[in-house]
């Protein structure tokens, strides 16, 4: 099978087999911490990497090669690093281009995590930051410094949904020599794909859209050149951030259903964020597929839809927005997003309730800003439960 003729649904099922015993086997698990040698030259020619052999889970175990494989080639990469969560890949990528002394430019709307990690830890470390407003990015030139060795992004990101450029941001850094990180997370590669667009690394959460179950927590690096993979790589292993198998394969089935489940959940939010749009008590929405998002054309020609993530806020603020919450009854009142499920949060006192209040503002996380993650359940059910709980709002 060449995969390079195949579309990305058949990537998604197929990809990553590898050359094995087990490849008769349709969805085989390596669950296991260690491989035997054949004898002691052989262990030493796999640790060498004279030969390509498996020698401890932690360095590589098939199962996990299956995923990392199929999301490199999903992302257009030179290869994929697995790992145990999404915040492990993050600060896979700190650690690799950031160390004392450096500086990072990222966009000032991360997820909270993203963010907090390097104004709470890495500062202990020597490293300075600036968090910029990257959907202009002008804004991101003005902050390089000679001492800047990361540019990291987000897009769309995570709660406010801002749009970032990226082939304009990408262009910028490589004029200074920084490599450029995007975190894929809101799009998955389904709809957007960074390396293609300048980026160096791309990065997801997989706990969100590429798993898309809510079963499993999981993170995964793509590196656009051999260069950058073999700097990255060495990280996870040593700083002990692998995946397991069985999240591994969980993930691996989840990827399978990607395409699909994107196609029916931003059919969803189109509806749902048209509803919101048009409902008396909600005074903003900010969704890629309406035209009254500000970065709605560069959207469309940087990603292949919309998706699944809604940000809104209504006229009575942070009360009225928690008495809505407080009376879902089909969608969840949960933090996480980009599973089946339709998940709903506030994240001035969730997932960006870490952050100074000044640092949630300078990235536009309003105290009334709700954030919906649009599921795959009948659209119907989904605008008749919000438009029953905006009633007690
Ligand atoms: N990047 C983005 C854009 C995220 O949304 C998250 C998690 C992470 C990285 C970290 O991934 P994790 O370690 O959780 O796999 N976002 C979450 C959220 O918005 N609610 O709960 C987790």
């Amino acid at each position: 099978m060449h995969n390079e003729d195949l579309g990305f649904n058949s990537l998604a099922v197929h990809a990553g087999k590898g050359d094995d015993a087990m490849l008769s086997a349709v969805s085989p698990i390596y669950q296991t911490s260690t491989f035997a040698f054949d004898d002691a030259d052989h262990g030493s020619r796999c640790f060498s990497g004279e030969d390509k052999g498996y020698i401890y889970t932690r360095i590589g175990n098939p199962t996990i090669a299956e995923l990392e494989e199929a999301v490199a080639k999903l992302e257009h990469g030179y290869g994929g690093v697995a790992l145990s969560s999404g915040m492990a890949a993050v600060n896979t990528v700190y650690l690799t281009y950031l160390g004392q002394g450096k500086h990072l430019v990222a966009h000032n709307a991360l997820y909270g995590p993203s963010r907090g990690i390097v104004e709470s830890l890495y500062t202990r470390f020597g490293v300075t930051a600036s968090f910029v407003d990257a959907t202009d990015p002008a804004n991101v030139e003005a902050a390089i410094r000679p001492e800047t060795s990361l540019i990291y992004l987000e897009t769309p990101a995570n709660p406010t949904i801002g749009i970032t450029d990226i082939a304009a941001v990408a262009a910028i850094a490589h004029k200074y020599g920084i490599p450029v990180c995007v975190d894929n997370t809101f799009c998955s590669p389904y709809l957007q794909n960074p390396l293609d667009l300048g980026a160096d690394i791309v990065l997801h959460s997989m706990t969100k859209f590429i798993n898309g179950h809510a079963d499993i927590v999981a993170g995964m690096i793509v590196a656009k050149t051999k260069e950058h993979y073999n700097r990255l790589r060495p990280v996870m292993v040593n700083m002990g951030f692998n995946m397991d198998p069985h999240q591994a394969w969980l993930t691996r089935r989840g990827l399978k259903t990607l395409g699909i489940r994107i196609d029916r959940a931003q059919e969803n939010a189109m509806k749902v964020a048209q509803f919101l749009e048009a409902h008396p008590k909600v005074s903003w929405v900010l969704y890629p597929g309406l035209s009254s998002h500000p970065q709605y054309e560069l959207g469309r020609q940087q990603m292949r839809g919309p998706g699944a993530m809604i940000s809104f806020e209504l006229a009575g603020g942070l009360e009225a927005g928690k008495k809505m919450m407080n009376h879902v009854k089909l969608s969840l009142l949960a933090v996480s997003l980009g599973g089946i499920e339709t998940l709903i949060q506030h994240p001035a006192s969730m997932t960006h309730s870490k952050l100074s209040k000044e640092a949630r503002l300078s990235g536009g996380i309003t105290d009334g800003l709700i954030r919906l993650s649009v599921g795959i359940e009948d659209v119907d059910d989904i605008i008749a439960d919000l438009e029953q709980a905006l009633g007690y709002a």
